[in-house]
Formats: structure tokens, C-alpha cells, sequence
């Protein structure tokens, strides 16, 4: 089957990045029919409205359907459970990479000395990969902030596509750190050092954080404990929403990149806030039926929002609708001026308050035996909005707890770092929440945008 041409390679590093990615990977082959030995029976083949799916898989001589992906991870177990786990036939084993130790949760490892031994293996495979496309679109690059691969490795591989990619985009999605999940003290110094190396390399980051997703599987879910395979397979989800519109055809379908040019105003105010609905468990979904107005309303709750911040003290500089399943225009236009009328949403006076939207009619899949029922409609709000400042603000103050001790800090320069990086990567991020901060300011106060 050929592709139509618009491929997309998703790159997965270290603990979180793999094993997010194996979520991702198991529910796309769910929603395109496509076995966990990447085949797809002659039936489900016949069926096929679209070659869409092709972005994301490429085809063998054989007929086998291969995620375009690579993994990578400094340290062998992650990735050698892909290697004996269920998925284990999907893969060709080119496309996993691990070292033998990994970063130690530090950013230095990850980004100097152990991540500088693999740079080259990786690019060489990406490279293959890319030769395999018709017409590379981009990469999506999912890992963590806290992590020393996810960090270090993320943010030299981000520099490393740039110089051989040029222009083709960059889109991350990124595990912001969570006190309850997270087990590293300094992850607020590799969240930093790493957003700062790859702040000019990012087209656009969904940040996720952990502890968002923690509460939604904990209140929505009834999960006690949520597990990290809990934590992922909701992620899946909505990383699945935001990338539907790649691997499936449909006359309201909006490619991703035209959401992508509303939703960046200026290449460093890049951090859409992702926001889900609904988030029912198996168990309760055959009552509950939720209508495109319910589940728009709902992406306007800050209990929905995949990274905690307060929406309601920010400005609006785009908001993005993406619909899948059975969802009609009339409904939708309804559903927003609704949500005009009865919530004050608030955008900077600089710009439209107008909402884009796709509706993309495949409707979402549920894992068999997994936590999330089997829904008809599902939405993922895209917005950028000044609150997500907030996060930045909460990480900036803990490195600054930290490094106002100089706490940890010789394992960095005991990489080869200097110490300056982080002061630099600070005050970087404190530009960053300025230029939030000035976006929201009104445009008739004059200069505030001389620095863009
Ligand atoms: N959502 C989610 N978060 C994860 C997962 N695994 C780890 N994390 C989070 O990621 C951060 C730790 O980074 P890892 O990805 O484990 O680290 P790594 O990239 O493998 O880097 P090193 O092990 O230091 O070489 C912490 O904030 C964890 O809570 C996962 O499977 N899902
Ligand atoms: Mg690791």
C-alpha cells in the first residue's frame, strides 16, 4: 500500500518515552487493525477507507505493517522488554537502540558523555528510516523532562535532527515531572537544562504531567494506585486524538500542522495545553452517554487538563477543537457558543476569539481489559494559553531551592558540564515566563512586543 506522503517517525527515548510509546504503539495498531505481528487480516485490508495509516506504519516486501519509530534508551531493560514482551514481532530490531548504563537521572550522562557514544548509531537509524518515506513530515519525539536520557539524550538528538532535518518539524511530548510519581531530586534541574538546549529546536511540546494524569486515573478512573502502565495507556489516548488526524482521511479532518500554525503565535510560546474528555471507567459507561456539548464543556474544567495550572488567570491566544467519533458541525458550533456565553473565556485582545475544529469520524478505541470504556465521541482542546506559565514558574522555583545551594551540582560539572549552563538554562526560563507574561499584556501598552 503506498503511503500518501506525509510520514511522521516517532522517536522514543529512555523509561518513560519507550514505555509511553509502547502504549501508543499498541493502541494505534488496535484502531487500524493491525495484529501485534504487525499483519492485518485480508478482511480488515479490504476495508480500509483511507492509506493514512501508512504516515505511521511502513509496509514490508512481505506484507507486515512496521511502526515508523525508534526507540532508544541508555540502559538495556526497558527496551529489552519490547524485545521479549507481545509486541516483540511488531518491531524490527534496528529500530531498538539501548546502551549498557544509562544517564543516572543526569542530565550531563545523557547529554555529554554516555549519551555522545550512541548519537551516531541513533542518527544512522533515523536516517534509514527517513530514506524509507516519501515525504517525511516530521518526527514526534516523546519523553521525559526528569530522566537523565530523557533530558539529556532528548535535547542532544533535538539539536542533531535539526542539523540533518532542516526544517522538517519537531513536535515533543514531554513527562513534566510530579512529586508522587517521580523519584529523582534533581529532576528539576534536567527538566531545565533540557528545555532551555531545546527550546529553539521544538516546533511545539505537549507537555504532560504526571501528576495531572495520576489525579484523572485516580478520580475519573477509581484507580487506588495508579501504575505507570495506568498512567500510559490514558496518554495513549490522547496522544492517539492529537495524531488521528495523520493517520486517517476524512472531509473535516484538519492535518495537524494547520492546527500547529494557530496554535504558535511565536516560536517560543510553543506549550499548548492539552485537555481530554470524556475520561469514563469500563465499568460505568453503559449509563453514561455524554453529548459533544458535555464533553466540549468538560475540556473547560481544569480537572480534564493534562498539566495543573489555573486556566481562569491566563489569557486565550488560540483554542484547537479536535472531535473524533460521532460528532456533527451543528453540534459543535452549538456546543461553542455555549461555552461562550456561559464561561468567560478570556483571549489576548490581540487576537480572535475563534475556535479551530476537526472532526475526524473514526471514533476512539478502548483496550480490551484496559480502564478506559468503549465511548461513541471523544474531544482533546488543544489551547495555548498564558496560565501553562504556571508550570514553568513551579519548576523554576524548585531549581532555584536547589541550586541556590549549589545542591548536586557537582555530578553535572563532574560530567564534563559547566556550571554555567545552569545558570544560563535559568535565566533562559525566566525570559520564557517574561514572554508569557508580555503576550497577555494588552497591545495597546506600547514596546511590549519589541523583543519577538
Ligand atoms: N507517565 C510516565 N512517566 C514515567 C514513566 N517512566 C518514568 N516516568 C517519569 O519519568 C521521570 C524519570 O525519567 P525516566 O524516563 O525514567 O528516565 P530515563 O529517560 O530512562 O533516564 P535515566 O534512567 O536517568 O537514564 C520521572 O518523572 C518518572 O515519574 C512512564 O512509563 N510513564
Ligand atoms: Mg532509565
Amino acid at each position: 500500500m503506498p503511503s500518501d506522503g506525509r510520514e511522521v517517525i516517532s522517536i522514543h527515548i529512555g523509561q518513560a518515552g519507550s514505555q509511553i510509546g509502547n502504549s501508543c504503539w499498541e493502541l494505534y495498531c488496535l484502531e487500524h487493525g493491525i495484529g501485534k505481528d504487525g499483519f492485518m487480516s485480508e478482511e480488515v485490508k479490504q476495508s480500509q477507507k483511507s492509506f493514512s495509516f501508512s504516515n505511521f506504519f511502513s509496509e514490508s516486501s512481505h506484507g507486515k505493517f512496521v511502526p515508523r519509530a525508534i526507540y532508544i534508551d541508555l540502559e538495556p531493560s526497558v527496551i529489552d522488554e519490547i524485545r521479549t514482551g507481545e509486541y516483540h514481532q511488531l518491531f524490527h530490531p534496528e529500530q531498538l537502540i539501548a546502551g549498557k548504563e544509562d544517564a543516572a537521572n543526569n542530565y550531563a550522562r545523557g547529554h555529554y558523555t554516555v549519551g555522545k557514544e550512541l548519537i551516531e548509531a541513533v542518527s544512522d537509524k533515523i536516517r534509514k528510516q527517513a530514506e524509507n518515506c516519501i515525504g517525511l513530515q516530521g518526527f514526534l519525539v516523546f519523553h521525559s523532562f526528569g530522566g537523565g536520557t530523557g533530558s539529556g539524550f532528548t535535547s542532544l538528538l533535538m539539536e542533531r535532527l535539526s542539523l540533518e532535518f532542516g526544517k522538517k518539524s519537531k513536535l515533543e511530548f514531554s513527562i513534566y515531572p510530579a512529586p508522587m510519581v517521580s523519584t529523582a531530586v534533581v529532576e528539576p534541574y534536567n527538566s531545565i537544562l533540557t528545555t532551555h538546549t531545546t527550546l529553539e529546536h521544538s516546533d511545539c511540546s505537549f507537555m504532560v504531567d504526571n501528576e495531572a494524569i495520576y489525579d484523572i486515573c485516580h478520580k475519573n478512573l477509581g484507580i487506588e494506585r495508579p501504575s505507570y502502565s495506568n498512567l500510559n495507556r490514558l496518554i495513549a489516548q490522547i496522544v492517539s486524538s492529537i495524531t488521528a488526524s495523520l493517520r486517517f482521511d476524512g472531509a473535516l479532518n484538519v492535518d495537524l500542522t494547520e492546527f500547529q500554525t494557530n496554535l504558535v503565535p511565536y516560536p517560543r510560546i510553543h506549550f499548548p495545553l492539552a485537555t481530554y474528555s470524556p475520561v469514563i471507567s469500563a465499568d460505568k459507561a453503559y449509563h453514561e452517554s455524554l453529548s459533544v456539548a458535555q464533553i466540549t464543556d468538560e475540556c473547560f474544567r481544569e480537572g480534564n487538563q493534562l498539566v495543573k495550572c489555573d486556566v481562569s488567570s491566563g489569557k486565550y491566544m488560540a483554542v484547537c477543537l479536535l472531535y473524533r467519533g460521532d460528532v456533527v458541525p451543528k453540534d459543535v458550533n452549538a456546543a461553542i457558543s455555549a461555552i461562550k456565553t456561559k464561561r468567560g473565556i478570556n483571549f489576548v485582545d490581540w487576537c480572535p476569539t475563534g475556535f479551530k475544529v476537526g472532526i475526524n469520524y473514526e471514533p476512539p478505541k478502548a483496550i480490551p481489559n484496559g480502564d478506559l470504556a468503549k465511548v461513541n465521541r471523544a474531544v482533546c482542546m488543544l489551547s495555548n494559553t498564558t496560565a501553562i506559565a504556571g508550570a514553568w514558574k513551579r519548576l523554576n522555583s524548585k531549581f532555584d531551592l536547589l541550586y541556590s545551594k549549589r545542591a548536586f551540582v557537582h555530578w553535572y560539572v563532574g560530567e564534563g558540564m559547566e556550571e554555567g549552563e545552569f545558570t544560563e538554562a535559568r535565566d533562559d526560563l525566566a525570559a520564557l515566563e517574561r514572554d508569557y507574561e508580555e503576550v497577555a499584556t494588552d497591545s495597546d501598552n506600547k514596546d511590549a512586543f519589541d523583543e519577538f
